[in-house]
């Protein structure tokens, strides 16, 4: 989503940096390109001028210009004021109480009921008893909807009885929750397409009936500035305690989004990134910055991967490709691991820019080649033989090309799959001199 803000950013720094020395003229004309960037994402134009003044107030004082390195350090204060303008420090739900209650809000189609399901599937995964209440009475396929999902998450719901009004289901819900103890419960509240008096007086009164800790906010990232003002009139009618931004994973430019956080005074507690119950993350403002100025965002890729990579599977394999002996299957399964770890281009945006050495498009473009390259490599596996992929080195021309026919590929496809393949054996091989190297200076070292 923020690809092109991020580029523009770094396109700009990267000028920055040639400065051996800097002067007030060119912080000042980095800060102007500072402040296109911002609005040409989106961002809210108080926000962009206000963030940019503050930037270059900070940058104008003896410290920064005549610093070794200048540009180094106008980045670092675009980056500290970035994470103040994202909230500072990472905030998350009050999971307190008994039970912990989340009221979910928002205009249609914002992602609630997703965002509701998403919720309970990762408190559920912590261990937690979750109760989804649909509150939505005007439309039966909203209940259905809720329904599907807890399913899937396998988690409780509660549905509204025929003829029920909201602030009633509330307090039906509130006491039913008490009374079988569970540990959070998640009102999943209707929709409108603006708000209005109705809405706002319902869900005053289903907040009184059910008094709930966290009066969550979901806001489409995507719908642009009309965002902002939503935002202002949920908080001033119903009070806010946080803000789930949803739909990340679209090619809106997002930076109304962005802005969100400061002209609400709201905490950013999550994002949304796509329509899979896993497809929820919990905002770090610091995180966000790193990742728009392309500086990365490794410790979210780490904590992904350790998530979904199998630990054991991981150990086997070292083990194995140690001792040279791999074989395609486990190339099929290394793939297959990859793949879980969610779509090339999310995780390259994770990898630093400058580690990387490649801005933002260049990666996009690399991580697409990289996603197909992987499904023909697991099409080509796929179509051998359980022999073959036990013995790739005996793959000879004609196995070759009756694999490139099953699969629909080219001969050429199969033999850079191989040749792919011998290579990681000769990293293999690496591996080994060097574990031999490691123990010979360990028996030196314990000696
Ligand atoms: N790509 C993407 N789609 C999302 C995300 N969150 C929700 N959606 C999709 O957005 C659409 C609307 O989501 P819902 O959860 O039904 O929205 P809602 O706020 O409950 O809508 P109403 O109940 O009609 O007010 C669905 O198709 C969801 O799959 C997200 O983070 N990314
Ligand atoms: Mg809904």
């Amino acid at each position: 989503m923020f690809e092109n803000l991020s580029s523009a950013l770094q396109k700009t720094f990267k000028n920055l940096r040639g400065y051996g020395k800097l002067t007030e003229k060119n912080v000042k004309d980095a800060m102007r390109e500072v402040r296109m960037a911002l609005l040409e994402a989106d961002v809210n134009f108080k926000v962009a001028r206000d963030f940019v003044k503050k930037v270059q107030e900070s940058c104008m004082g003896e410290e920064v210009l005549t610093s070794v390195t200048p540009g180094q350090q106008v980045i670092k204060h675009v980056h500290d004021e970035l994470v103040e303008l994202f909230g500072g420090a990472h905030k998350e739900f009050d999971l307190t109480g008994s039970p912990a209650s989340v009221m979910l809000m928002g205009l249609h189609g914002s992602g609630k009921t997703t965002s509701a399901g998403k919720l309970a599937n990762r408190w559920k995964k912590s261990g937690r008893r979750v109760l989804l209440v649909a509150c939505d009475i005007r439309r039966p396929a909203a209940v259905e909807q809720l329904m599907i999902l807890a399913g899937q998450v396998g988690c409780d719901i509660l549905r509204p009885e025929p003829g029920e009004t909201v602030p009633a289901l509330g307090k039906r819900a509130a006491a039913y929750a008490k009374a079988e103890k569970f540990d959070v419960v998640i009102y999943d509240t209707g929709g409108r397409f603006q708000v209005d008096q109705e809405l706002v007086q319902e869900l005053k009164e289903f907040s009184a009936e059910t008094q709930p800790k966290n009066t969550v906010l979901v806001l489409d990232a995507a719908i642009g500035q009309e965002s902002v003002s939503v935002a202002e009139t949920f908080r001033d009618a119903v009070g806010l305690t946080g803000m789930i931004l949803t739909k990340l994973d679209g090619d809106a430019r997002g930076g109304a989004a962005l802005s969100v956080h400061a002209v609400t005074g709201c905490p950013i507690l999550m994002t949304g990134s796509g329509e899979k119950m896993d497809d929820l993350q919990p905002f770090y403002p610091e995180r966000m910055a790193n990742r728009i100025l392309g500086m990365g965002d490794v410790v979210s890729f780490v904590e992904k991967a350790a998530e979904v990579v199998d630990q054991e599977e991981a150990l086997r394999m070292q083990e194995k490709l140690a001792k040279n002996q791999l074989d395609l299957e486990d190339f099929l399964s290394q793939i297959q691991q990859m793949k879980k770890l969610g779509s090339m281009s999310a995780l390259f945006d994770m990898m630093p820019g400058d580690a990387l050495k490649m801005d933002a498009k260049k990666k996009e473009a690399i991580a697409h080649a990289s996603e197909l390259e992987m499904k023909k490599f697991e099409s080509i596996i796929q179509s051998m033989t359980p022999w073959e992929r036990k013995n790739p080195r005996q793959i000879d021309r004609s196995r070759r090309l009756r694999i490139a026919e099953g699969c629909g590929r080219k001969l050429a496809d199969v033999n850079q799959l191989l040749k792919r393949f011998e290579q990681m054996g000769k990293m293999g091989k690496q591996f080994k001199k060097m574990g031999k190297r490691l123990r010979h200076l360990k028996k030196f070292t314990t000696k």
